[in-house]
């Protein structure tokens, strides 16, 4: 398997990360994404172009930088994570054009341009969300940067992530379950569902390319669960007191729903934002690494709440 690290090394046993940046991961990752959705893939031109025109637009690529950031927290050469990286992005992307469609929440804006079935028909984006799923699979099952031990621990966890006690499930809560008192308990258990899982994924995959034992994957996974609840609480923030220009996509999507500015208001919200997020780092000491890396992550994804 090349150059994943033997199990029991310790960070600083380890080379340096060559030149390691967000801006540099962000780029390569872009880079790689492109190159595993190529526009002359075989399927109609139609639905290549839905997937490019979603995959390639310019989100923020949090949860691949969250993998190639917990990679490299764990000693691994941040480059080894790549697929796993665009494979998570994949999904994201997936569940981004699932949740616009007009049966969820009726998008049209989305990475600052219009949602996928807007410009593509709803046929086209559906097929195009199913697609880059199963393209996340492809990549995870073809990625020569990892042992296939480490590929099956990848595409399992994926599966059972995105899956019915995952990913759907949080969708399918958040949906059905909009109206009446939902407590703060119950609303967390969604945002967990909803966000935290894949955050828990792409920091668990990133330690999984390191091959980090149970104990620092178990540290990685409370850390992502921690900072996927500050995340998604910013996003309920900012879906209330953000504007679309800014933020590139629709806001006020949440007013139909109980939420978590309307149980805590804004000010109770930005607290749990910064509780989560001073969780999710107090979640990283003791584990014996020093935490660089991902400090550097959080600081990127979770920057000051904007205002209108
Ligand atoms: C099985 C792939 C799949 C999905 C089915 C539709 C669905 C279930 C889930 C959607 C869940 C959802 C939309 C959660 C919201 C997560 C969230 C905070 C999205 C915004 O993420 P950003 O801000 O967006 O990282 P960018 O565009 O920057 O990537």
């Amino acid at each position: 398997m090349g150059s994943t690290p033997p199990v029991d090394a310790t960070p600083d046993d380890l080379p340096k990360n060559p030149s390691w940046s967000l801006d540099a991961c962000k780029t390569a990752v872009e880079q790689r994404l492109a190159e595993l959705a190529p526009a002359d893939m075989k399927p109609p031109q139609a639905l290549i172009q839905a997937i490019r025109y979603t995959l390639l637009a310019p989100g923020k690529r949090v949860r691949p930088l969250l993998v190639l950031a917990a990679a490299a927290h764990c000693g691994a050469d941040w480059r080894n994570a790549m697929d796993a990286a665009c494979a998570v992005e994949m999904v994201h992307t997936a569940s981004l054009i699932l949740d616009d469609l007009p049966s969820m929440d009726n998008a049209d804006l989305r990475r600052g341009q219009p949602t996928v079935h807007r410009l593509h028909g709803e046929d086209t984006a559906i097929l195009a969300a199913i697609a880059l799923m199963n393209q996340a699979f492809a990549t995870l099952s073809s990625t020569t940067s990892v042992d296939i031990q480490c590929r099956l621990r990848m595409i399992s966890r994926l599966a059972r992530v995105i899956g019915p006690e995952g990913l759907v499930a949080g969708q399918s809560r958040d949906l059905r379950e909009r109206t009446g008192n939902r407590s703060l308990e119950v609303l967390e258990e969604i945002n967990r569902q909803k966000t935290g899982v894949l955050f828990q994924l792409s920091a668990e995959m990133g330690g999984m390319v390191a091959g980090a034992a149970e104990d620092r994957l178990a540290s990685l996974r409370a850390f992502a669960e921690a900072l996927g609840q500050a995340f998604q609480a910013r996003d309920d923030l900012l879906d209330q007191i953000g504007n679309p220009a800014q933020l590139g996509k629709n806001t006020d999507k949440d007013n139909d729903k109980a939420n978590l500015v309307k149980l805590m208001g804004e000010q109770g919200v930005r607290e749990a934002v910064h509780r989560h997020t001073e969780r999710a780092l107090a979640a990283l000491n003791g584990c014996g690494a020093s935490h660089t890396h991902l400090q550097e992550f959080v600081r990127a994804c979770m920057d000051p709440v904007q205002t209108r």
